[in-house]
């Protein structure tokens, strides 16, 4: 019988499987032998197909944040040593136009979650991981000017994702502290690669690059270029999750390559990918594409994580900027050489 238990397969939940970190952390973790289960939502959700066809090894279970017995159903089916929650409104522009919703999925969502861990009787058997976030500082450390935020710098959320997903990290510590739950907070900072949505600035720039140079369009239209971020990558990002749930306590971690770069300076890599010196001229600004309120600068400080975790980035900011480009002018190009319908 001990055996038995101490053989036991792994398993875990992860909500937000048909996104970017959903889909690596998926990958990541059956090659570490979990079975999988991932939370879908809708009647027609346009991704399953992808889950089913690239990651058939994960059992899709019907469920919305917004509906909490779908989450408890969720819950008793995989029955989850470890349960991920990446599920959001994650577009930070998208939150400005529809704050009720991101309210609704990305702060009481997170609720909803821990409630169903806690009444199926499982607050002290399944380790949590919730998805928090670098927008929940907002603007500069104004304790730290000039270093990167770490788990202590005060947060001040620039737009209604970044409080929604502040509520989110506090009712996970409060739930942490209140029960005893193991429910463990991942402040990442942005991190991007091959999976990333093309709603997001830097996916939409190389999607774009490569049907420039396939002649499939002549210009891209962004907004703010001057912006800094943190750019790391999703498959290193995913690890770093991992590691936070194994850790011998529940706490929070920033996780991020403590290092800042300019969407200008993503243009000017990306369009050398392609032999281009000038971006310029390809490059169209519109206001469309601008939030109501910016964050100017985002740079972490991920030295918690490098020494209680051993967590360490592989990929770098060129090296980044390059893989995304490679795989979205193998994606173009494939769908050029297609026959059409
Ligand atoms: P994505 O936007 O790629 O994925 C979001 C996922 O949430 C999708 O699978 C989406 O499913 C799902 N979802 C949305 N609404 C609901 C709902 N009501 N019920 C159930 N599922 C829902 O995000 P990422 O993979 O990039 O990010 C993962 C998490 O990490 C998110 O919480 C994000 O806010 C957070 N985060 C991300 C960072 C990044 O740089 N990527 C940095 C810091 C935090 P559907 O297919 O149905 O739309
Ligand atoms: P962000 O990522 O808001 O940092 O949130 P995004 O890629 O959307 O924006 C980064 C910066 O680029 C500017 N920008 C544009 N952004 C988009 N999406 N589209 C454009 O055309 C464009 N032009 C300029 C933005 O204004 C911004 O300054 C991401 C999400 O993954 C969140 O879920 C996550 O929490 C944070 O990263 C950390």
């Amino acid at each position: 019988m001990l055996e038995e238990l101490m053989t036991e397969r792994r398993r875990a939940l992860i909500t937000g499987i048909t996104g970017q970190d959903g889909g690596h952390l998926a990958e990541q973790l059956h090659e570490k032998g979990y079975e999988v289960f991932g939370l879908i939502r809708g009647q027609n959700n346009p991704r399953r197909v992808e889950v089913e066809t690239d990651m058939p090894y994960v059992t899709l279970i019907e469920g919305d944040l917004t509906d909490p017995t779908s989450l408890v159903r969720a819950v008793e089916t995989s029955d989850p040593h470890e349960l991920y929650n990446l599920a959001a409104i994650s577009h930070v522009g998208y939150s400005f136009k529809n704050p009720t919703l991101t309210a609704d999925v990305t702060a009481k969502g997170v609720l909803n979650v821990l409630e169903a861990v806690r009444v199926t009787g499982r607050a002290q058997t399944t380790r949590i991981y919730q998805a928090s976030t670098s927008e929940m500082f907002g603007g500069l450390d104004y304790n730290r000017p000039g270093a990167g935020y770490n788990e202590n710098s005060l947060f001040h959320p620039r737009s209604p994702y970044g409080v929604a997903k502040l509520y989110g990290h506090w009712i996970a510590k409060n739930y942490r502290e209140s029960y005893d739950m193991f429910v463990s907070c991942g402040i990442l900072f942005n991190h991007e690669g091959e999976r990333r949505g093309v709603e997001f600035v830097t996916r939409k720039i190389t999607h774009a690059v490569a049907r420039i140079k396939l002649g499939l369009q002549p210009h891209i239209e962004l907004g703010d270029l001057w912006p800094k971020r943190d750019w790391g990558y999703a498959g290193d990002f995913v690890d770093g999750m991992w590691r936070m749930l194994q850790h011998d306590v529940p706490d929070d971690f920033v996780l991020a390559t403590g290092e800042t770069h300019s969407i200008e300076e993503f243009l000017t890599l990306a369009f050398a990918e392609i032999g281009i010196d000038d971006w310029k001229p390809y490059v169209v600004q519109n206001p469309a594409y601008m939030r109501p309120a910016e964050v100017d600068i985002l740079l972490g400080d991920p030295t918690k994580a490098e020494n209680e975790l051993g967590w360490r980035r592989e990929v770098d900011f060129p090296g980044l900027v390059s893989l995304m480009v490679a795989h979205d002018l193998a994606v173009q190009s494939r769908q050029l050489s297609l026959p059409s319908a």
